[in-house]
């Protein structure tokens, strides 16, 4: 069997983590000939949870987690890391203006990033779930300087998967006669489901739906299932998160059959201003992520393209003094 593979789970007593953490000690993440280690990284208060978990996990059996390290210190749960999942970080709490999280999580993230920099394999794959996504993933990235920023991306693919599923229900197709779809820009109300680029059996996605129900249903709807979900359930999703961060590792990992999308490190393409951490339509091949180019986008896709853009620029200005 191979050496294990060392995966840093945060937030690991929350409820994403309940969901994430059972399906990669199955092996559903990297494979069934793989063992790992894996890191939890918890805060102080959360730690008698998070130990309650860890026991549930040994109650498993797993034959592939060869080694369990509970800690509420970066530094130790990072410690040589290949693979590092940050979920945890700091909800929106009663009277919170949206710079107040983003500076909330901002100080989390600003530690992680220095924590990942000094500790982590030099060729760490970072995944960035916990809110706001992608401009977590910037401060985490900015404050790892001698990490390329290839390593770093953030969660798109719940989006993503999302999209497909709308999308299948709409046209009575199956999910896997889908194609090319693609979500643009931010996690967050503003990002653009791409289904310009899409094809249901082969034939563009565009031609079995009517425009205005592309506009004004199904956008608004990807745009905010997660609310939706949390009115429905009275919390987050969780296990539909979880299984995207699974499926977004394993891709990044063994490589792409189709389109995926993730918020990725942008040197530009599409116009889009360098060093944003940008959803795009992304192929992965040999664990390296590449942005699928020449892809037709007509004038209504760019302004929406445009609108994430502005979005994540106004993040990131936001919170210009930790990066
Ligand atoms: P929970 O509140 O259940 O769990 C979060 C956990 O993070 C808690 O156990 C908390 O103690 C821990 N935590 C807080 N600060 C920490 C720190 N500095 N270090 C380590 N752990 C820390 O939230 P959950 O439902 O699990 O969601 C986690 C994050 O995922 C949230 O930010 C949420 O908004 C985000 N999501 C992102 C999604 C995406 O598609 N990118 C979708 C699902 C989800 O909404």
């Amino acid at each position: 069997m191979a050496d294990p593979v060392s995966i840093a789970v945060t937030g690991a007593a929350g409820q994403i983590g309940y969901a994430l953490l059972f399906r990669i000690a199955s092996g559903a993440m990297l494979g069934n000939d793989q063992p790992i280690e894996i890191k939890l990284l918890e805060i102080p208060p959360a730690m008698d949870a998070l130990r309650g978990v860890v026991m549930e996990i040994e109650d498993c059996a797993f034959p592939l987690v060869r080694n369990v390290v509970m800690t509420d210190q970066p530094e130790a749960a990072f410690e040589g890391v290949d693979i590092a999942m940050l979920v945890g970080s700091r909800p929106r709490g009663p009277g919170m203006e949206r710079n107040d999280l983003l500076e909330a999580n901002g100080a989390i993230f600003t530690a992680q990033g220095k924590a990942l920099n000094d500790h982590a394999a030099k060729d760490v794959k970072v995944l960035v779930v916990g809110n706001p996504a992608n401009t977590n993933c910037l401060i985490a990235q900015r404050n790892a300087p001698d990490l390329d920023p290839a390593n770093f991306s953030a969660m798109t693919k719940l989006d993503h998967n999302r999209a497909i599923a709308q999308l299948s229900q709409k046209v009575d197709g199956a999910v896997e006669d889908i194609k090319g779809l693609a979500i643009w820009g931010n996690h967050s109300s503003t990002m653009f489901p791409d289904l310009l680029g899409a094809t249901v059996n082969g034939k563009p996605a565009l031609d079995a739906v009517s425009q205005s129900w592309y506009e004004d249903e199904y956008i608004p709807a990807i745009q905010q299932r997660g609310a939706a979900i949390i009115s429905a359930r009275g919390s987050s999703s969780a296990a539909s998160a979880a299984n995207a961060a699974v499926e977004h590792v394993r891709e990044w990992v063994a490589g792409t059959e189709d389109v995926t999308s993730m918020g990725i490190y942008s040197n530009g393409q599409y116009g889009i201003q360098e060093g944003l951490i940008f959803s795009y339509p992304v192929t992965v091949s040999g664990g390296t992520c590449s942005v699928e180019e020449n892809r037709v986008l007509n004038a209504f896709a760019q302004s929406k393209i445009e609108a994430t853009e502005a979005e994540l620029i106004e993040e990131r200005d936001a919170v210009a003094h930790l990066l």
